[in-house]
């Protein structure tokens, strides 16, 4: 049997494998003292208001979103929700295997990758290309690229060419209701996951984790005495939210080490979840296999081997 290597080699090894993770970590996630910050989005366009050159029209926008994306996630079930799927077409983008970027399924506005479309709509863009994207196939502009935003758009704008223009997912009386969720669940749950699983420090890893299970435990609570968030009503703040859980044992409990607690051992979380995901037409809209395939194959610093979980 051959023996260990030396002390020596363990250290060295060590040494070079954190400074690498570092390295490819400030990059992947731009960090203070250990904690992850996610960078604000850059094109921020609405469709309201006078003299807006972005009036809502029938099949001039399109959404390009990447199916492992929970932020694009977020606009594929709104655009499926509120019946837009003649109105605002879909393009699919795929994680690039060692260039750490979006490319198209399929060529679009001549752009085989995310960057190159971000470059027609804005040519000296140097900052990150993320997805979703509204783009406007008429001024070849990025709208928005913002999720938090482009879900209000699509719940907002288009309601005349909506088959279900009636449903509206941020009534004015739910409104601070549904902002005061929204505030609380992507610092803790939607981008927690994001500060536990890019946490550079053991501390600021603690501080994520277990500031995201007590939201969780939190919701909870609330799901005890209610079918969503606010009372009986669907909004935006559901589908903000289920797109985080829909991902949550599959990807984040053990890839991100949201490891208190699964899902699926919270009663009512279990039962919201799959309450939203028999909506009509929700489970179209992601595939488990293609989110792990994606988060376990492309997040190299944290998953060397590449390696699935069963
Ligand atoms: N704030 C953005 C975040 C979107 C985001 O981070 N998307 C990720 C995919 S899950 C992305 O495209 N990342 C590519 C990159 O950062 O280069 C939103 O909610 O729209």
């Amino acid at each position: 049997m051959k023996s260990l290597p030396t002390s020596f080699l363990i250290i060295f090894a060590k040494f070079v494998w954190k400074s690498l993770w570092l390295a490819m970590m400030s990059q992947l996630a731009p960090s203070e003292k250990g904690s992850y910050n996610r960078p604000l989005s850059q094109f921020r366009h609405q469709m309201n208001g006078d003299n807006n050159i972005y009036t809502p029209e029938v099949d001039r926008y399109c959404l390009y979103v990447g199916i492992g994306c929970p932020w694009a996630h977020r606009t594929s079930i709104v655009r499926k929700l509120k019946g837009l799927e003649n109105v605002i077409d879909i393009n699919i983008v795929i994680p690039s295997v060692n260039q750490g970027g979006w490319i198209m399924e399929e060529v679009s506005e001549n752009c085989e990758s995310l960057r190159q479309l971000y470059q027609l709509s804005q040519p000296n863009y140097k900052g990150r290309c993320t997805v979703p994207v509204l783009w406007d196939k008429k001024t070849k502009t990025i709208v928005n690229n913002e999720s938090a935003e482009i879900i209000v758009i699509l719940n907002n704008q288009f309601n005349e060419y909506a088959t279900n223009g009636d449903l509206n997912l941020y009534p004015d009386e739910l409104k601070s209701e549904i902002d005061s969720w929204n505030e609380k669940i992507y610092h803790h749950v939607n981008n927690g996951v994001y500060r536990c699983g890019f946490a550079q420090t053991q501390e600021a890893y603690e501080e994520a984790c277990r500031g995201l299970f007590a939201v969780l435990d939190d919701i909870e609570a609330n799901l005890g005495n209610n079918r969503y968030l606010c009372f009986d009503r669907l909004t935006l703040a559901d589908i903000r939210l289920f797109t985080t859980l829909i991902r949550f044992d599959a990807v984040y409990y053990s890839l991100f080490k949201c490891s208190l607690r699964s899902i699926e051992s919270y009663p009512n979380l279990s039962r919201y979840v799959k309450d939203i995901d028999n909506l009509s037409g929700v489970k179209e809209t992601y595939d488990l296999k293609v989110i792990q395939k994606d988060y376990f194959g492309n997040l190299f610093p944290l998953n060397p081997s590449g390696i699935i979980p069963l």
